[in-house]
């Protein structure tokens, strides 16, 4: 996998669009490195050399043959203070997909290299602008698909989350140190801290990484949103409220059993959460062949499901097509559904589900109550606040989780008295994986793998 241009020279000049291809009113060709001026001056019809930092001015972009080929505002920002931390300059032409590509192509010829997929952020991760952690939040936010996802980011952008992990490396460096000292003067070494405090600065840190490592619970609903789909025995009504949840005529409903044969799939939106909604075939034992398969992918999505929906026909009460497929429903992830409770039935039978709701799908009736039974079984503790800090990210989560199982190591060394040596081997493990989240420690290959993910022009 290509990413960082090999080999990687700071300040080399690069360009690329940075705004979506395709038809727009405005597009941004976007130059940045320690030649983005002279290169800007050759494609310009102005005086560019003369502009001062952060103006905006009016002229033609000209290819080598000084014929025009689009008239431009360009903006021009030096002395670092740009997005790259480099000289930059952004030529605003004409939104047209084919006018785009020319001045691109005209500021390519005039001796820009074309950018790689995220190497304007690379550029500013590389001088300082923003660290790891703050690079991937970029590419977060212009992903962001709900706008839970799009605090996280901002949140990450801002630097929170960054914040906590310093302040983790600065307490795990003090204890370091005393590790190492415990080494290098046994005699005096322990005049620094007793043995009790260590133990309890460690402690207390690992209390903290731990808070933050559980947050990706949250981090990760937030950031991918969840599945939640639609079980039960044929004709119970799961088409029926999917399209009530959808408010739409999605899925195809008909009083024949077995109306459904394969997974429909569609999205909503929930108090600023994405939902994948999975409509699926009726279960019980079928003969034919497509109704089996059909049956086989409904239980193939219960299973992968972060939610299930379990519908059951309120008129019907309690059948033993429900009895059995009961046993096999995921219990801990499931809502208990009686549908169709506005024709006449008896009194309910009691079940064995934490989560119970009852609707009519076709009379849309008690939908409400069931948005928020959803809502309240993903955030099993309350959906986190805006400026709550989130791990949405694996690779965060996973560096995290290595540290803190590097502390407790700590921890059970020095309670076995194990040889301080060892111990603080362990503490730079642990140091050396929260670099890795805002890029202190990181090897190129992991770089390459994570602005690769980026778009072109970002
Ligand atoms: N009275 C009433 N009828 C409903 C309700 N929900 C669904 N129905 C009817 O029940 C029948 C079956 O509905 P579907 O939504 O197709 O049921 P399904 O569970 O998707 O069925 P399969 O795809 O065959 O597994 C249809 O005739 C619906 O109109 C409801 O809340 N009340
Ligand atoms: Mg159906």
């Amino acid at each position: 996998m290509e990413f960082i241009h090999q080999p990687y020279q700071p300040g080399e000049t690069i360009a690329a669009i940075a705004t979506p291809l395709g038809e727009g009113g405005v597009a941004i060709v976007r130059i940045s490195g320690n030649n983005a001026l002279d290169i800007a001056s050759k494609v310009f019809s102005g005086p560019v050399h003369s502009y001062k930092t952060h103006t905006a001015h009016y002229g033609q972009v000209i290819n080598a043959a000084k014929e025009r080929v689009d008239d431009a505002l360009i903006l021009v920002m030096l002395d670092k203070r740009s997005y790259t931390g480099e000289d930059t300059v952004e030529i605003h032409c004409h939104g047209g997909s084919l006018i785009t590509r020319r001045v691109l192509e005209v500021v390519l010829l005039a001796g820009a290299r074309a950018a790689l997929p995220g190497e304007f952020t690379f550029k500013a991760f590389m001088n300082g602008k923003v660290d790891l952690a703050q690079a991937e939040a970029v590419q977060e936010l212009i992903c962001a698909k709900n706008e839970r996802a799009l605090d996280a980011a901002e949140n990450q952008l801002n630097g929170s989350l960054s914040q906590k992990i310093e302040a983790f490396q600065r307490e795990l460096t003090v204890v370091t140190a005393i590790l190492e000292a415990w080494v290098d003067f046994p005699e005096e070494g322990l005049e620094f801290a007793s043995m009790e405090e260590v133990c309890q600065t460690i402690d207390s840190i690992c209390l903290q990484m731990k808070q933050l490592v559980e947050t990706f619970h949250d981090g990760k609903i937030v950031h991918d949103g969840i599945s939640l789909c639609l079980i039960g025995c044929p004709n119970v009504g799961k088409s029926s409220l999917m399209n009530a949840l959808l408010d739409k005529d999605r899925a195809i409903v008909s009083h024949i059993p077995g109306t459904t044969r394969d997974i429909l799939e569609d999205h909503m939106r929930l108090n600023g959460l994405n939902l994948r909604l999975l409509d699926t075939a009726g279960i019980r034992t079928a003969e034919e062949f497509i109704e089996q398969e059909g049956i086989r992918r409904s239980k193939e999505a219960m299973n992968q499901a972060d939610l299930i929906l379990f519908l059951l026909d309120a008129s019907k009460g309690l059948t033993d097509e429900d009895r059995t497929l009961i046993k096999e429903i995921p219990k801990k992830k499931a809502i208990a559904v009686w549908n169709k409770t506005d024709l006449p039935h008896d009194e309910l039978p009691s079940l064995d589900f934490a989560h119970i709701v009852l609707v009519s799908a076709k009379q849309k009736i008690g939908l409400e109550a069931l948005r928020k039974k959803i809502d309240d079984v993903v955030w099993e503790k309350g959906p986190p606040s805006r400026e709550e800090v989130l791990v949405t990210n694996v690779r965060h989560k996973e560096a995290l989780a290595a540290s803190l199982h590097a502390c407790l190591n700590v921890i059970k060394g020095l309670q076995n008295g194990t040889s301080p040596e060892f111990l603080s081997l362990d503490m730079r493990t642990g140091l050396n994986e929260l670099g890795k989240i805002i890029g202190t420690n990181i090897t190129e290959d992991i770089l390459s793998a994570i602005f690769s993910k980026f778009c072109i022009g970002k």
